[in-house]
């Protein structure tokens, strides 16, 4: 997987992460969505538990009626359920794990990566946390080779989307990735709008919404 620096910061913004001294003093969250993941949430936790900013692991499980939730606090995640028994519910699931880690756990920087990815390494969590760090940004977000037919609503929908109204974000692979990643300070102007959506729309939302709060990219 390759990270893209989505947005970047207008400004001084990321003091408080540049000058957090060490990795070990940066508070990581990893959060996954679930929903009846059994065949890779062992994996996926366990994968992201070895990054090299020691993140902690959420996974917000919408109501699974497989082992997810079970296989998931056994390899050490933190479990909580999406409010809202909604599907499709990502949107509401995305948000109840970022009041967790922002609230609850003083996360300087959440990402999200989607669970049913077989060949995840902690090398995603390393390259989309280096993007803010590093390269001073705001926001990051994965993209990674796809088969052809793969992605149909980014190709034919968002990406065409998004050239006409937001050009200054075309330069996305893919916009509607789940491997998403920020500071805190993004996640929690996010938190306070009203009617965000609950569903798939989450994905594009957050991305139009940071940027039109003035980021650059
Ligand atoms: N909590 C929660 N998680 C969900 C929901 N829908 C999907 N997920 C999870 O969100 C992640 C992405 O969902 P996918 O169904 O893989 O979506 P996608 O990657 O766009 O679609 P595919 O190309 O079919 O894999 C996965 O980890 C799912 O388990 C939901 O309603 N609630
Ligand atoms: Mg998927």
């Amino acid at each position: 997987m390759s990270s893209q620096n989505v947005i970047k910061s207008a400004s001084s913004d990321n003091d408080d992460i540049n000058s957090i001294a060490t990795r070990q003093d940066l508070r990581v969250v990893t959060i996954f969505p679930t929903k009846n993941e059994e065949s890779t949430i062992e994996n996926a936790v366990n994968v992201a538990t070895t990054s090299k900013f020691n993140p902690e692991v959420i996974v917000v499980d919408a109501y699974s009626s497989d082992s997810t939730a079970d296989l998931a606090t056994k390899a050490g995640a933190i479990v909580i359920r999406q409010p809202e028994q909604m599907f499709p519910g990502k949107g509401n699931a995305m948000k109840a794990g970022l009041r967790e880690a922002v609230r609850n756990r003083a996360a300087d920087i959440v990402l999200f990566l989607d669970t049913d990815i077989s060949n995840l390494t902690s090398e995603w969590i390393d390259k989309l946390v280096n993007a803010l760090i590093q390269n001073n940004c705001d926001m990051s977000r994965g993209f990674y080779q796809r088969q052809s037919r793969d992605a149909a609503v980014s190709k034919l929908i968002a990406r065409p989307m998004l050239n006409i109204f937001f050009p200054e974000l075309s330069h996305f692979e893919q916009p509607l990735s789940g491997e998403v990643c920020a500071r805190r300070q993004i996640w929690e102007g996010l938190l306070e709008v009203q009617g965000s959506p609950d569903g798939w729309g989450i994905d594009i939302w957050f991305l139009i919404e940071t940027a039109m709060r003035g980021y650059h990219s």
